[in-house]
């Protein structure tokens, strides 16, 4: 797949020089169609024949957040399209430049916010040993590329502008929504942006989506985290069917060899399924599937027909 299969022409001419510009100043960088209407659906459609991780063989998508988050955090074992992406020379570049030194992608996924969610002003430089990091030589540098997949008119991405330069005055990472509004709220930079927009910020930055009430609401995005710290990763699940390409920089970029350090995010388990349209849905067609076994041959396969069902081999 080529880069202009991905990216808008626009944004392939993008200089990133003027990307690590607008991070060191602001924080943040944002883009609008950066991607291509063919790339977007692409991983609309990869994430949806994937479908959830239910005794699933494979990887699959799971809730988190009381049912309020759905996360596909494997999409390179899925989508051929999100490893171009995330492996293009456009992206790596502007993570060459920004960096200057060794960085490794951190973390990747899919996801939902949904109807409901309430997600707290919160920075990403967590450190992942339990230790303070001053005094220390883990970098806690890095940078998120979160990309809309759907137009976003509500829920949006938040940043507080400059907040990279004194949130790591604070000994922590959440800030609560009085605060925010007290003292920050001119600092607010809300991205409502069409679908295929990119937005990168630093880790440092206080941001969070924006909560909504409204039941029906979706917003769907990508989102790689990448750091300057080499030595820690979320496991990262690789189909090798799509690597057609390999050079030093994605080795180093994707720790190939290197340990991964940390757990898969979000901790997800049978807790934290919701009992949503989705799932109500796939739940009855097993069931009703199963208990179908009980009728006589030719009632049995219309019950089946009728409900989709689809019988293990
Ligand atoms: O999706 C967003 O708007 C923000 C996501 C975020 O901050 C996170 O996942 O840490
Ligand atoms: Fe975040």
């Amino acid at each position: 797949m080529k880069q202009e299969q991905i990216f808008s022409k626009d944004f392939l001419n993008l200089d990133y020089k003027a990307v690590t510009k607008e991070l060191n100043e602001k924080g943040y960088f944002s883009f609008d169609n950066a991607l291509t209407d063919n790339f977007v659906n692409q991983i609309k459609n990869d994430v949806d024949s994937a479908g959830l991780s239910l005794n699933n063989n494979n990887v699959g998508g799971v809730y988190y957040t009381h049912g309020n988050q759905f996360f596909f955090s494997h999409l390179l074992a899925v989508s051929k399209s999100f490893f171009n992406y995330c492996t293009s020379d456009k992206l790596l570049d502007i993570c060459s430049d920004y960096f200057k030194e060794k960085y490794r992608l951190k973390c990747l996924r899919y996801y939902e916010n949904l109807g409901g969610q309430n997600m707290q002003w919160h920075t990403d430089n967590r450190n992942y040993t339990g230790k303070e990091t001053s005094g220390t030589n883990i970098k806690n540098e890095g940078i998120i590329m979160l990309a809309y997949i759907a137009d976003v008119k509500d829920g949006e991405f938040q940043y507080l502008k400059g907040s990279h330069n004194w949130s790591s005055e604070n000994k922590f990472n959440d800030y609560n929504h009085d605060y925010i509004s007290k003292n920050h709220s001119s600092d607010i930079v809300g991205f409502k942006k069409p679908k295929g927009s990119i937005i990168i910020y630093n880790t440092r930055g206080v941001h969070r989506a924006k909560p909504t009430n409204d039941k029906n609401f979706v917003r769907k995005s990508i989102l790689l985290r990448i750091d300057a710290d080499t030595e820690h990763s979320e496991p990262i699940l690789l189909k090798t069917e799509y690597v057609d390409k390999m050079d030093d920089r994605i080795k180093e970029y994707l720790g190939f060899g290197k340990k991964t350090g940390i757990d898969m995010y979000p901790d997800s388990s049978l807790e934290t399924l919701p009992i949503n349209k989705k799932i109500f849905s796939e739940i009855s067609k097993w069931l009703i599937g199963r208990l179908a076994n009980k009728l006589p041959g030719f009632l049995r396969k219309r019950v089946r027909n009728a409900i989709g069902y689809r019988k293990a081999h």
